[in-house]
């Protein structure tokens, strides 16, 4: 069933931990639309899409069965329910580990100790596929919540579970043993979605504004004035600044250099631009780069 109307529909997670970089990132892209969690649709003002606010867990499935066109959903989710749908981008937000964790004190060393051993997870397909894929026969002990307290509760010897900070795990005397896979939020489309002539141009459109944010994540526009004759050696000092904009100032013999840098090598070589000359640098957010 593809979704009627032929205006896109997106399903975003309703209320969660992707909740909030889904709304920014379709913000970003230009889309005017006002976010209410209590409300099922939001309807895009100047693009025709709409949003479909759910809990993640459905959001594979309408996807794939075109109830939505489009998704935003944990990597995690998406291999464990193992929907049909086609991965148009990974989106750099929501990132965390599924890992396999163990008591402190237990004895389990290496991968094969798994062996007949109890492991509770939210995850039994990404875990069993995991443990086939490893020749290890243990117990999957499925579970739907509050996975860390397993073996203190003795329901478990170890957990496979999501894990960001690893806190959670700590809190309750555990401590990572293995990573079974990494996550991330994906941008995901319905397969007939794809093969339909209106949506697809509606999706590709999508699609440029959405690589504009993902190109522009962690850089900076750097503007810097200098001496003119300082300008190569302010290019080894960045790296990336190879083709910088070098435009001569009323001042004799200054130049005005502009570029985009990454984020965090800016601040690695900040002093280094002053000592070789640069002034007034300036370093402003990019929201997108359409190339
Ligand atoms: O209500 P709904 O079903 O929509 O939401 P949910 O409760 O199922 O999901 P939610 O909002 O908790 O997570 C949505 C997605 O965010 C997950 O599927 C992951 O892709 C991603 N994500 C990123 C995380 C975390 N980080 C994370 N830390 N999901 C869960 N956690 C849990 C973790 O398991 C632990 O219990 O948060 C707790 C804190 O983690 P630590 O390691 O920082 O202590
Ligand atoms: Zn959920």
């Amino acid at each position: 069933m593809l979704a009627k109307n032929g205006r896109l529909k997106i399903a975003i997670q309703r209320n969660g931990r992707l909740t909030d970089d889904s709304i920014t990132l379709l913000k970003t892209c230009g889309l005017n639309f006002e976010f209410q969690k209590q409300s099922l649709y939001s309807p895009c003002s100047n693009f025709e899409l709409d949003i479909l606010a759910i809990r993640d867990d459905d959001i594979p499935e309408y996807v794939q069965d075109g109830v939505a066109d489009l998704g935003i959903i944990g990597e995690n989710v998406l291999k464990e329910r193992n929907a049909k749908v086609e991965i148009l981008a990974p989106l750099g937000f929501g990132e965390c580990k599924l890992t396999i964790s163990i008591p402190q004190k237990s004895k389990i060393k290496k991968i094969s100790d798994l062996k007949g051993k109890r492991i509770g997870t939210t995850y039994p397909q990404i875990l069993k596929k995991f443990l086939d894929s490893n020749r290890i026969e243990a117990k999957i002990v499925k579970l739907s919540g509050s996975v860390e307290l397993a073996p203190s509760l003795d329901v478990a010897d170890a957990i496979c579970d999501i894990v960001s900070t690893g806190t959670t795990a700590k809190m309750s005397g555990l401590k990572p043993f293995y990573t079974v896979m990494e996550s991330q939020a994906m941008l995901i489309s319905n397969l007939n979605s794809m093969r339909d002539k209106k949506k697809r141009k509606l999706i590709d459109r999508l699609m440029i504004r959405v690589r504009g944010f993902l190109e522009a994540r962690g850089k900076r526009y750097l503007m810097m004035n200098a001496p003119a004759k300082s300008v190569e050696k302010l290019k080894r000092i960045i790296p990336g600044l190879k083709s910088p904009t070098v435009v001569p100032l009323a001042e004799n013999n200054m130049v005005a250099i502009h570029s985009v840098v990454a984020e965090n090598v800016f601040w690695d070589v900040m002093e280094k631009l002053k000592n070789a000359g640069a002034s007034d640098i300036i370093v402003v957010p990019i929201e997108t780069i359409i190339r």
